[in-house]
C-alpha cells in the first residue's frame, strides 16, 4: 500500500470560484486521490482557504466587514460548495489557524539562522489619500510588460509576471483611486534566494518526469536569475512577524500560504490526535509521494519560492514528487474574471445541473496541453453526446430490457462465446490504458478511454441484440444481459473518480454499498463476473438528461456568453 499526499492550490478567501479555479486544481487532484483510494492506497488529500494577503482585506472592505468574520463566513460557504462538488478533502482548512501562524513563524526563524534572512530597508507606496502603504493588490496600474492596465501590484493577471508595485506604470491605490502616492521607507526581512539558486535548480534538473509546462516555468525562473524576495508587509492581516521592530507588520501572503498545505495536516491530525499522525506525512517522509495540482501561474510558487523555504530550513520536509500544472480555461474566448465576475461560478453551476454534469465535462476537456474555451453549446455537446446518449443509454437499455423481460433480476445460464471473448479482449486493453493514464495524471486521455468503453457496451448489446435472440435462444439471450449488467457495473465502478455519485447511485441499484468501490482486477473476464446472477436491479431512472438547443440559448444569455 502506497502512502500518497495530495494537495491542491489554496482558493483564495475572496469570494466564490468558478469553473477555471476548479479544473484546474481541486478537481482532477479530487480525481486522482479517489483512483488511488480505490486502489487501495493510503491517501491523504488536504486543501484549505488562503486567507490572508490583501485580496482578503479588499473584499471584507467591500463586504463591509471584519476581515477575520469576513473570513469565516467565507471559508464556510465554499466548503460548503465543495462538499456539494464531492470534492473529497480529507481536511479543508483555513491559512490563519494557529498551525499555520506556528509553523510559518518557525520556517522564518530556521532561515533566519541559516543566514538566508536579511533586514532590508525598502521604499513602499504610500497613499496620503489613504493614510496607509500600498503593498500588492492596493495598487493597480499598467504592467511594463505586456501593458495590461489593470495589473496588480504583485502580479500582472495578463501575462503572469511577477510583480512589485513600484514597476507599474501609472499606479493608482486600489482602495480610493487616488494617484496621490509617494515612495516611503520601511523596513522588511528578504529571503535571499539568490543564495538557494544553486539547489534549487539542482533539485530541478533531477524532476526529469515532470511535465514541461512546469518545469519549463521553473528554468526560466531560474534563468531569469532569482531576487532576493521582501517576505513581510506594513498590513495587519496575515501572520505577525515576531521579531523586534517588526511589530506593525506580517508575513507575504506567498510565504504563508503554501506552508499551509503542512499546517492544514497539522489541523486535520489535531482533530483527532489519537489516530493521526501528520508528522509521518511531511517530516522526513520518505515512502510517501506527494503530487500537487495547480493552475500554471502558481507553478513559480511551487518549483522555487516554497521550495525554497524548505531546502533553506535545513530541515528534513517533505518536498514535492511531482507537480501537475494546468493551462486557463477560458470562457467565449476571454478570461474568466472574479473581479468582473465574468463566466460561471461553482454556486451557480449547481443551481443548472448536478455535480457530475460539471466534473464530466470539465476533467474530459481539461486545459492540459493547451487552453479550453468554456461555451454552453461544447459543454451541452459533451453532456448529450457521452453522458446521455451513451453511458445513460447504455444503462437505460440494460435496465429497462432486464426489467421487462427477466424480471428485472441479473439473469442466468447461456455461456459466453466468441462476442464476449473479443468484448474481454478489448476491454483489458481499455482498462489498461485508463488505469494507467489516470496514474499519470493525463485527464483527457483517460476520459476518452473511459469513453471508449462506454461505447464499446453500446455496440456489444446493439450486435449481441437479446431482444432478437430472446425468441429462439432464451439461455443465450440472458447471458448477452447478464454480461450488458456486469458492464455497467464495471463503468460504474471505473467512472467512479470522475462522477461519484452517479456512480454510487448505480452501485447502489445493485445492492452494493461500499463508499470506495474497489477497483476492478483489470481482468475483463474476472470483472465481468463480480455481479451475481440472481441479484435483483432497484430503481434508477434517468440518469442524464439532456441539454437541448433553446436552453443552450437561455443559459448563454443569463450567464453572459458575450466574448470578451
Ligand atoms: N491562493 C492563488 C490561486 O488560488 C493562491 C494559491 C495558493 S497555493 C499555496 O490561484
Ligand atoms: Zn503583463
Amino acid at each position: 500500500m502506497a502512502r500518497i499526499l495530495v494537495t491542491s492550490a489554496l482558493p483564495y478567501i475572496n469570494g466564490i470560484k468558478h469553473l477555471g479555479n476548479l479544473v484546474g486544481s481541486m478537481l482532477p487532484a479530487d480525481i486522482y486521490a479517489r483512483f488511488e483510494r480505490q486502489r487501495g492506497n493510503d491517501v491523504l488529500y488536504i486543501c484549505a482557504t488562503d486567507e490572508h494577503g490583501t485580496p482578503a482585506e479588499l473584499a471584507a472592505r467591500e463586504e463591509g466587514l471584519e476581515v477575520d468574520e469576513y473570513c469565516r463566513q467565507q471559508q464556510q460557504i465554499q466548503a460548503d460548495i465543495y462538499r456539494q462538488f464531492d470534492l473529497s478533502f480529507d481536511h479543508f482548512g483555513r491559512s490563519s489557524s494557529a498551525e499555520n501562524r506556528e509553523l510559518t513563524q518557525h520556517f522564518c526563524r530556521r532561515l533566519d539562522d541559516n543566514g538566508l534572512i536579511e533586514e532590508r530597508t525598502t521604499q513602499q507606496v504610500y497613499s496620503k489619500a489613504d493614510q496607509r502603504y500600498l503593498p500588492d493588490r492596493y495598487i493597480i496600474g499598467t504592467c511594463p510588460h505586456c501593458q495590461y492596465e489593470a495589473a496588480r501590484g504583485d502580479q500582472c493577471e495578463n501575462c503572469t509576471r511577477v510583480l512589485d508595485p513600484t514597476d507599474l506604470l501609472e499606479p493608482r491605490s486600489a482602495i480610493s483611486g487616488s494617484t496621490d502616492l509617494e515612495l516611503r521607507e520601511t523596513r522588511h526581512l528578504f529571503l535571499l534566494q539568490s543564495k538557494l539558486a544553486g539547489r534549487l535548480e539542482k533539485w530541478i534538473d533531477q524532476q526529469t518526469d515532470w511535465p514541461i509546462l512546469v518545469t519549463s516555468i521553473a528554468k526560466k525562473w531560474l534563468k531569469e536569475g532569482l531576487h532576493d524576495r521582501g517576505i513581510t508587509r506594513d498590513l495587519s492581516w496575515g501572520v505577525p512577524v515576531d521579531r523586534k521592530g517588526f511589530e506593525d507588520k506580517v508575513f507575504y501572503v506567498w510565504f504563508d500560504a503554501p506552508i499551509e498545505y503542512i499546517a492544514a495536516t497539522q489541523e486535520w491530525a489535531n482533530e483527532e490526535p489519537e489516530e493521526r499522525d501528520w508528522r509521518s506525512w511531511w517530516y522526513e517522509a520518505d515512502d510517501v509521494r506527494y503530487v500537487q495540482f495547480m493552475a500554471k501561474d502558481n507553478v513559480p510558487f511551487h518549483t522555487i519560492s516554497f521550495p525554497g523555504t524548505i531546502l533553506g530550513s535545513g530541515e528534513p520536509w517533505k518536498m514535492v514528487s511531482y507537480i501537475k500544472g494546468f493551462n486557463w480555461l477560458t470562457y467565449y474566448g476571454g478570461k474568466f474574471s472574479t473581479s468582473r465576475k465574468r463566466g460561471v461560478f461553482m454556486d451557480r453551476a449547481l443551481e443548472k445541473f448536478p455535480a457530475d454534469y460539471w466534473r464530466y465535462w470539465l476533467i474530459a476537456n481539461a486545459p492540459e496541453s493547451d487552453d479550453t474555451d468554456f461555451t454552453f453549446k461544447f459543454f451541452a455537446g459533451g453532456v448529450n453526446k457521452d453522458l446521455a446518449d451513451t453511458f445513460g443509454n447504455f444503462v437505460n437499455r440494460c435496465w429497462k430490457f432486464t426489467q421487462s423481460r427477466f424480471d428485472g433480476v441479473v439473469p442466468e445460464g447461456g455461456q459466453p462465446g466468441e462476442a464476449e471473448r473479443q468484448l474481454a479482449a478489448v476491454l483489458d486493453a481499455k482498462m489498461a490504458a485508463y488505469t494507467a493514464h489516470l496514474e499519470e495524471m493525463r485527464f483527457r486521455k483517460a476520459l476518452a478511454d473511459l469513453r471508449a468503453m462506454w461505447v464499446l457496451g453500446n455496440e456489444y448489446l446493439t450486435h449481441a441484440a437479446p431482444w432478437k435472440v430472446i425468441k429462439e435462444d432464451p439461455e443465450q439471450a440472458a447471458m448477452m444481459v447478464r454480461t450488458g449488467m456486469q458492464l455497467i457495473r464495471l463503468f460504474a465502478v471505473l467512472s467512479w473518480p470522475v462522477i461519484p455519485s452517479t456512480s454510487l447511485r448505480v452501485l447502489e441499484a445493485l445492492g452494493e454499498k461500499d463508499e470506495i468501490p474497489a477497483w476492478p482486477s483489470g481482468s475483463a473476464v474476472d470483472d465481468l463476473q463480480a455481479l451475481a446472477p440472481g441479484t435483483p436491479l432497484g430503481e434508477l431512472g434517468i440518469l442524464f438528461r439532456k441539454i437541448p438547443p433553446e436552453e443552450q440559448e437561455s443559459l448563454e444569455l443569463e450567464f453572459g456568453g458575450e466574448s470578451g
